[in-house]
């Protein structure tokens, strides 16, 4: 069985990062080990949440698996919660690469234009540093923005705009890009990803709901991921990322007793499953 590990915070309620990316990649028949890097009793988005640094556990947890002699076939980083973690995660890819793992970094730290609670610009220059060594980022436009340190632009782009920046994320120093939450077409959302060995561009829509959930970007990178690591190629496994994605917010808007803090990701498990 293919083995992903996952650095990422643990948020005890709140349907996002842990509690999102072990049953996704478990469902879609993938080992899904994790290096909690935080722990949380909610996401940010709450009033009043605890918040326990778990930095000072990650290097000896990488340290016993590494004597162990455990390999892994991809590290799949989201929510960081200092400059510290990033600096070890960069040691972890230097690491790992020379198994043949391959890295790939949600830079989760902001969206609709405003960096998450507890962010700074100069965590978003070492999160752009991180990515740097990654093989495939997936940002929103907001995360691409502060990473290349440009304006943010709001809805005010278009094809030629989000291909310039996907190039200038493959400058950071990875080979693959995407941008997620991307629209050029009323009631279209997806995906826009790049490809700078080929010089390839691929996007992929589906309908653009008109409503915004917390924890679907973890839904995404989740599930994209697990399809990339059993196989499928970018391309599918960014379109069964999206259609996934989709479904879930689609199925929680129509859910009268959806929770207002997250999507409804489980509903929608036996499709994903089905898409393998
Ligand atoms: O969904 C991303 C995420 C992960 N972890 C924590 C968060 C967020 C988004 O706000 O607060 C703790």
């Amino acid at each position: 069985m293919k083995r992903i590990v996952t650095v990422q915070d643990i948020s005890c309620l709140g349907k996002c990062s842990l509690t999102v990316a072990l049953p996704i990649i478990s469902a879609m028949g993938v080992e899904c080990a994790v290096v909690p890097t935080a722990v949380l009793s909610t996401h940010t988005m709450f009033r009043g949440y605890t918040f326990r640094d778990l930095t000072d556990d990650i290097r000896p947890i990488l340290a016993h698996w590494k004597k162990e002699g455990i390999r892994y076939d991809a590290v799949y980083t989201g929510y960081l919660g200092s400059k510290e973690q990033l600096e070890i995660v960069g040691e972890m890819f230097d690491d790992m690469k020379k198994d043949g793992a391959i890295a790939v970094v949600d830079p989760v730290m902001a969206d609709h234009g405003k960096l998450y609670p507890g962010f700074t610009k100069e965590f978003a220059a070492g999160m752009a540093a991180l990515c740097g060594k990654a093989d495939v980022i997936v940002p929103n436009l907001t995360e691409a923005s502060f990473m290349l340190d440009v304006p943010y632009v709001g809805d005010n782009y278009d094809e030629a705009y989000i291909k310039d920046m996907l190039k200038k994320l493959c400058g950071l120093g990875c080979p693959s890009a995407v941008i997620t939450g991307v629209s050029f077409e009323k009631g279209r959302l997806g995906v826009m990803a790049y490809d700078s060995r080929t010089g390839n561009y691929f996007s992929y829509f589906n309908t653009h709901l008109p409503v915004s959930y917390h924890g679907t970007g973890d839904i995404f990178s989740s599930s994209f991921l697990g399809g990339l690591v059993r196989g499928m190629g970018m391309e599918k496994a960014l379109t069964v990322a999206v259609d996934y994605t989709v479904e879930c917010i689609d199925l929680t808007m129509k859910n009268p007793e959806s929770n207002s803090y997250g999507v409804d990701f489980e509903a929608a498990i036996p499709s994903l499953v089905a898409k393998l």
